[in-house]
């Protein structure tokens, strides 16, 4: 019986030797090596083909190397009833929360602004706000989300997210539904979207939405780039409805080259790195998932394929 691990040729070289030191008893094919379909039970994929997964008659459990399953989700030949587990890694939240923390603050500070202004070498202080008149909405309000905002929090920022359920979350105020999004939005000064990729989430960043937002607020997405709908971010920005945002994710990754946002100087674009996968984290709590599993324990983190994370 082997394990098979599928992922960007980069993060393979990483994950190899952890893999090798923490499962020394297991056997690993690492993709495109396959060998005999038929032998893996066990499958740790970032973006696998379509269709990969369904080759391989034998599969149990298949294991997400990243928060996001939506790749995964998104093969119509993904094999039912084959469980999947999302990565949960106490060390991505905590990556996701310096992220988020470093993005807002950039944008509380106006950075955007004093940088253009050190290209222009001028000098002038501009009105500074506390972080207290601050109110930082973040979409999408679960491990992630809530971690963020809780160091967000004790920076002295007004946090409040909105999720699927009702219900306040460690004294954050929290919104749900499409009433509840659009109070949020309108509430908020810096708009940050954690949001998984489903079909409920697809273009929720758009036109609608950016005219809900405060005139003048700003956006920060480290969901995934099908959150956004790109020509309705250009438009907001043009008209000033949006100052400013802080991409790391995007449609098409790598960004091309010509993409407007490249250049554009309202926009941060980062190359979809707030969270990576740390392997000497995650491996031990992908062998514990697994040893869980054979022992007929229900793995933390399984996802809902309806719900689609
Ligand atoms: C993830 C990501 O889903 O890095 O883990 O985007």
């Amino acid at each position: 019986m082997a394990i098979l691990v599928q992922t960007t040729p980069t993060a393979m070289a990483r994950w190899r030797p952890v893999l090798a030191e923490v499962m020394p008893e297991r056997e690993f094919r690492f993709w495109p090596e396959l060998g005999d379909p038929a032998a893996i039970d066990y499958a740790l994929v970032w973006q696998p083909e379509p269709g990969l997964l369904a080759r391989l008659e034998r599969l149990r459990l298949i294991v997400c190397l990243g928060a996001g399953v939506d790749r995964i989700v998104a093969d119509p030949s993904l094999p039912p009833g084959v469980p999947l587990l999302r990565l949960v890694d106490p060390y991505m939240t905590a990556a996701m929360s310096e992220y988020v923390a470093f993005q807002v603050l950039r944008l509380h500070r106006q950075d955007l602004d004093y940088m253009a202004q050190q290209r222009a070498r001028e000098w002038r202080e501009r009105p500074q706000r506390n972080a207290a008149e601050c109110r930082v909405g973040i979409l999408g309000f679960g491990t992630m989300g809530q971690d963020a905002g809780r160091k967000l929090r004790a920076l002295g920022f007004d946090v409040a997210g909105w999720r699927n359920r009702a219900g306040a979350v460690d004294g954050f105020p929290t919104y749900s539904g499409e009433a509840g999004l659009a109070e949020l939005l309108g509430r908020s000064d810096i708009v940050v979207c954690l949001l998984p990729l489903t079909a409920a989430t697809a273009g929720i960043l758009n036109a609608a939405a950016f005219a809900r937002m405060k005139r003048g607020a700003a956006l920060v997405n480290a969901g995934r780039g099908g959150h956004l709908v790109e020509a309705d971010l250009l438009a907001a920005l043009a008209s000033g409805q949006v100052s400013a945002a802080v991409l790391d994710v995007f449609a098409e990754e790598p960004l091309p080259r010509r993409h407007p946002f490249w250049r554009h100087p309202r926009i941060v674009v980062t190359p979809h790195v707030a969270a990576e996968t740390h392997p000497p984290t995650a491996a031990p709590i992908i062998a514990a998932a697994i040893r869980d599993f054979e022992a007929g324990r229900r793995p933390a983190n399984l996802v809902d394929p309806a719900r689609g994370y």
